[in-house]
């Protein structure tokens, strides 16, 4: 296994092994840990940051218990590279469809104990397995490691509040880099830094029913095993607080302090620049949306945005800078800034909340409940729509329609290229309620797109193009309009809409729908519970009698691959479309 201090990092790596080396040798397996995740995310892409700043800590780990019994469970399961290689998971085609996950999965190792994605589900994982453990009277440890900035979302809070008054014992680990995507923000990250200066300040987690132990040094073998070894012997739940370094041993990810190096395309090593220009002929949605905002927030003193804990990749940080006093990151917290919207609303004020649809998903509740039955003016910018390529099935961005349609109060709506995306943001501005606007991160675009001179007026549709009768329309949403367009703009028995309001749209154009011998509904960016059902039951509603088909991501859990993989895999790419379209014309 090991040739002079050099580590196989393979499938046949034996972390056993990890108990007996000496410190110079740990240091030597740490840093080719942190070659090769460097080398893979240069390749693949990633989460480069936070793996290389917790390299150590899991080595320490591996030095202080025994995965073979002890269970561990990563918050959101995105630190966990430097864990799959000492469990023989060398990061080989990282997050390609046959590659490794980029997130803990339990079908990819038996050491992986749990799947996560989403933040802060740790610590209530961990609980649950602690108490499997002392049902079944069985005798391991049960470990939740999680992050500054997931420990403050307060499904945390809600976990620890539950084992404050259970005996049941599990072991935390807080692995406090003081960053999460941005710089963590908030009274937590101030306590935790508090601890550093001021030992007292450690007592918050002592009151609270629970051993502390910290700070540890997260570079420092022996310190980590001393705090690991004490945490083993607590008879109580204990918190061992590690303090890491994000982006540890690669220069340009620890000279990030804005977070860009938090999640990386392919790139340079060299010089830290992405490797091919992924931007190129991209047009990005997220910055037309931003640079709407900024318009908004310099002629309107109403407007106020928020955006929990995705600035970065939402393309805000720029507006966020400029106006301080009016846009919030609250943290990992998509509940809270729901409401805090509602009520900005009920007084007057404009919100702006910015989400990915897969994190809107934890604001449900606060939707229906505060957004929507209050009914106040609220505009949701749901940034990663549709399908997300390699972060897989618990980062798809296909469910937010599908709830919006059990929803009251709330238009929706799609645009297809950046022209819409201006109209509807104009639409959105002086509209009374809630208004939900969700878009794919960005489009290629082609010469030969189809771009819309009309004005948009709400609830209505946009006719891309008209036929000479009444047999066939498609009815369709988003940019893959586009790639329809240049499929069909030259049969004259082919009419094509572009439903640019998805729910809240004028009953008129059922009607106009239903006029049409044979209709095909295609929505490739959400599941067929949402827009496509929605479709179905008012064309019933009226009485329809013509032939009707549809296609969009059917209820199934869509695991990593590229989006164009993913696609295919499920038969929403455009081609299998035109395919299934032509056969429905020709029968
Ligand atoms: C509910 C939810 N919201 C947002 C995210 C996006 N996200 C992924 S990693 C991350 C930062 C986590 O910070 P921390 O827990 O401190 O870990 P670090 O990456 O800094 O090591 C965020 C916000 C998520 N995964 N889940």
């Amino acid at each position: 296994m090991e040739t002079s201090k050099h580590f196989t990092l393979d499938e046949s790596f034996d972390f056993k092994i990890i108990k007996d080396l000496s410190l110079d040798e740990l240091n030597t397996l740490s840093n080719e840990v942190r070659e090769l995740i460097i080398d893979r995310c240069s390749e693949f892409g990633g989460h480069l940051s936070s793996n290389l700043g917790i390299v150590n800590l899991t080595i320490g780990l591996f030095r202080s218990f025994d995965f073979d019994r002890d269970k561990v469970i990563f918050d959101i399961g995105h630190y966990t590279y430097a864990y799959k290689i000492l469990t023989g998971r060398p990061l080989r085609n990282l997050r390609l469809e046959n590659g490794t996950d980029g997130f803990q999965r339990m079908s990819e190792s038996k050491y992986d104990f749990y799947d996560a994605g989403h933040s802060s589900t740790s610590i209530s994982a961990c609980v649950g397995f602690a108490k499997a453990r002392d049902f079944k009277r069985e005798n391991y440890h049960c470990l939740a490691v999680v992050g500054d900035g997931g420990i403050a979302n307060g499904l945390c809070f809600e976990a620890l509040n539950n084992l404050i008054v259970d005996n049941t014992k599990i072991i935390i680990i807080l692995n406090d880099n003081e960053m999460s995507i941005s710089p963590t923000i908030g009274g937590l990250s101030c306590i935790l830094k508090g601890i550093k200066y001021n030992p007292f300040a450690s007592y918050v987690f002592k009151d609270a029913n629970f051993e502390y132990i910290g700070p540890v040094d997260g570079d420092n073998f022996k310190e980590m095993a001393k705090a690991f070894e004490r945490a083993k012997k607590t008879k109580r739940s204990v918190l061992v607080h590690v303090k890491t370094k994000k982006g540890l041993g690669y220069k340009y990810a620890m000279e990030d302090k804005v977070g860009e190096f938090h999640y990386v395309n392919p790139f340079e090593k060299s010089t830290g620049h992405p490797k091919r220009n992924f931007k190129a002929g991209l047009i990005s949605f997220s910055e037309t949306f931003a640079n709407l905002l900024d318009e908004e927030m310099a002629s309107n003193r109403n407007a106020v945005a928020i955006c929990p804990s995705t600035t970065v990749g939402a393309s805000l940080t720029d507006v966020f800078s400029k106006y301080p006093l009016r846009t919030f990151d609250c943290g990992i917290s998509e509940e809270h800034s729901a409401v805090f919207a509602a009520s900005l609303g009920v007084n007057g004020y404009h919100p702006y909340l910015f989400m990915y649809s897969t994190f809107l998903q934890r604001a449900y509740d606060e939707i229906i409940h505060d957004i929507t039955r209050l009914n106040v003016p609220c505009t949701i910018l749901i940034d990663r729509a549709g399908l997300v390529g390699a972060d897989g099935e618990t980062h798809q961005g296909i469910y937010d329609d599908s709830f919006f349609f059990s929803i009251p109060n709330i238009a929706l709506a799609m645009p297809h290229d950046v022209e819409d995306a201006k109209k509807l943001f104009k639409i959105a501005k002086t509209y009374e309620h809630p208004f939900a606007i969700r878009f794919t991160p960005n489009y290629k675009y082609e010469e030969d797109d189809f771009v819309s001179t009309k004005p948009i007026k709400f609830g209505a549709w946009d006719v891309v193009k008209k036929s000479k009768n009444k047999k066939n329309i498609i009815l369709s949403l988003g940019p893959h309009i586009n790639g329809i367009y240049r499929a069909f703009k030259d049969n004259d028995e082919v009419t094509i809409v572009n439903a640019l309001f998805m729910k809240e749209y004028n009953e008129e154009e059922i009607l106009k729908l239903s006029k049409y011998k044979k209709v095909y509904v295609y929505d490739p960016y959400g599941v067929e519970t949402g827009f496509c059902s929605n479709i179905l039951l008012n064309l019933n509603k009226v009485g329809f009698k013509g032939k009707i088909r549809t296609r969009a991501i059917p209820l199934q859990y869509i695991t990593k691959g590229t989006k164009a993989e993913q696609e295919k895999r499920i038969s929403v790419d455009v081609e299998s479309f035109i395919a299934d379209f032509n056969d429905f014309i020709n029968q």
